[in-house]
């Protein structure tokens, strides 16, 4: 694959760069598995990055999301609007366009959006708009215009994705339980994966699940979640190993409400940047049977996303 640049802007300092020669995975992806979340970052000189986003990566195009795709053996992508864009959605709504029907687009998007702009967003590709409650990457969003737009995409089909901090789970369950829509949480609202598997925080996360049947799960991104991180133990070839048994709890419980992404370009990752190669290595811990894996990867995805393809 081609090496990341910078592009129009300067990056965040100390900002890691995506990795440009992931192996190739030695697990075999079902046919037509999805990459339901990963991000495309400008090129900035064509789609500038917004004002108001908390760090400026280097760039991450979507002819590199789409080599990514075929090198690891993907079908298709979920492009997730990333915060570093804020709601100007150009990048995602260009990559979705030009994906030839491979991509999906969820989006962000503001009270002040009109119906027509709603429109041309869902015949972009665009199935779903991002709430997110992380400090760290957006400013607060009142609550009453997360769920007026809620309501307002219901009827085209779309689904609310959230992103959270499990610590956060608590204060966000109210509201978080009065959406109308299908509610994707991104990468199992961030577990302490130090803390038990059976302690009240996980939990409570379950129990979200259990009590709430529109809710779904991304079980991705151990490279964010792992304390253990990327290095196997000897004689144990497994990177994350310490997240495996969150997600494998989430995929056994919930297998028809999980999917699994690459989270590619891998934004603000501080420690290590991983090999989106062997993270795919990964899938098959967490979901340890061919019926999982096909649920996982192909069937909840495209039931979500291309639901006139089922
Ligand atoms: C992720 C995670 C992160 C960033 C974003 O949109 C974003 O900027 O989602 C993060 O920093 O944890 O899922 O890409």
């Amino acid at each position: 694959m081609s090496k990341p640049t910078t592009g129009d802007f300067t990056k965040t300092a100390g900002w890691m760069d995506w990795y440009a020669g992931p192996a190739q995975p030695r697990f075999v992806l079902p046919a037509g598995a999805v990459d339901a979340h990963c991000h495309v970052f400008g090129p900035g000189a064509e789609f500038p990055y917004a004002s108001e986003r908390k760090y400026t990566p280097c760039d991450a195009s979507k002819a590199q999301l789409f080599a990514l795709r075929d090198h690891l053996g993907f079908d298709r992508n979920v492009i997730v609007q990333a915060t570093c864009h804020g709601a100007d959605n150009r990048a995602m709504v260009d990559a979705c366009v030009a994906s030839g029907g491979r991509a999906r687009g969820v989006a962000t998007v503001k009270r002040s959006i009109s119906d027509a702009e709603l429109q041309a967003l869902h015949a972009a590709g665009v199935r779903g708009v991002r709430f997110n409650f992380v400090k760290r990457l957006v400013d607060f969003t009142p609550k009453d215009e997360l769920l007026e737009i809620a309501h307002r995409i219901k009827p085209m089909g779309w689904h609310v994705v959230i992103y959270f901090e499990a610590v956060d789970l608590p204060e966000l369950w109210d509201f978080f339980t009065t959406l109308p829509t299908t509610v994707v949480v991104d990468h199992m609202g961030r577990p302490d994966v130090s803390k038990p598997l059976d302690g009240p925080e996980f939990e409570l996360f379950v129990k979200f699940m259990r009590e709430h049947s529109n809710v779904w799960s991304k079980v991705s991104c151990p490279e964010r979640l792992s304390v253990t991180g990327p290095k196997a133990l000897q004689g144990e070839a497994l990177a994350y190993r310490d997240v495996v048994p969150f997600a494998r709890r989430i995929v056994e419980n919930f297998p028809d409400r999980v999917l699994w992404g690459t989270d590619w370009p891998h934004p603000n990752l501080k420690d290590h940047m991983p090999d989106d190669g062997l993270l795919v290595d990964f899938i098959p811990h967490i979901a340890v049977t061919p019926e999982l894996q096909q649920k996982l990867l192909v069937t909840n995805p495209m039931r979500l996303y291309w639901p006139e393809s089922c």
